[in-house]
């Protein structure tokens, strides 16, 4: 092996920052540590709130399913998308946002610099071959102050990073298990979105790919 292939497989599972633009990070391997204690704490979660594949106001199911923890959830049906206090499915409250979630979700927001970061709602993500989200911007929230704080786990999948145009050149850029992504200020409204994911599989999640999304929405 050469030197430099060696230090290639050295640096792996390093923590290291990229910066996306000036208000958005990307934290490579920032939740590798933490990561089968959130896909533990994932299925907690799923027990009490189960994964489903909402519908959009134009009546188109998404492919991606979802649910929440946190004491607001995203939702979306025929009348729209919204932050709700309670599970549409059950009409109970949320599960609590576990504490290896917010200790988490804390951290990566100070370590860019978005100190006093409290989110009270959690969306988790689960994506299989093909689950796709295409462009959009994150804005039914009150509170464009807060930063997102979005990790992946699991099964790689292409982010498409755009600008505050839909039609805005959009870079790609893959996210890998443990990464996890930081944007708030100016690039709080940036357009975004998946590519549909590819197969694969990974050794902690199987086929899918967890992504879960940290925001102050009230
Ligand atoms: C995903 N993420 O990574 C989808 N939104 O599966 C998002 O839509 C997202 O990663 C706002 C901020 C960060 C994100
Ligand atoms: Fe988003």
């Amino acid at each position: 092996m050469t030197l430099a292939l060696f230090d290639a497989f050295e640096n792996e599972g390093e923590v290291r920052q990229e910066k996306l633009a000036s208000h958005a990070f990307v934290l490579r391997n920032f939740a590798l540590a933490q990561a089968s204690h959130l896909l533990a704490a994932i299925e907690v979660v799923q027990l009490q709130a189960s994964f489903r594949h909402l519908v959009t106001p134009g009546g188109l199911q998404m492919s991606v399913a979802m649910t929440n923890c946190g004491t607001l959830g995203w939702v979306s049906d025929r009348r729209g998308y919204r932050y709700a206090e309670s599970d549409p499915q059950s009409g109970q409250a949320w599960p609590a946002m576990p504490a290896v979630f917010l200790d988490l979700a804390k951290r990566a927001a100070a370590e860019v610099g978005f100190s006093d970061f409290t989110p009270e709602a959690c969306l988790i993500n689960r994506y299989q071959v093909g689950s796709r989200l295409s462009l959009h911007q994150d804005k039914d929230e009150e509170n464009y102050a807060a930063p997102i704080v979005s990790v992946s786990l699991g099964v790689p999948a292409m982010f498409l990073f755009g600008g505050l145009q839909r039609s805005d050149k959009t870079a790609r850029v893959p996210l890998f298990h443990g990464d996890v992504v930081v944007w708030g200020g100016p690039d709080r409204l940036r357009y975004h979105g998946i590519l549909p994911l590819k197969q694969a599989q990974h050794a902690m999640t199987g086929e899918y790919r967890f992504n879960i999304t940290f925001r102050k929405a009230g």
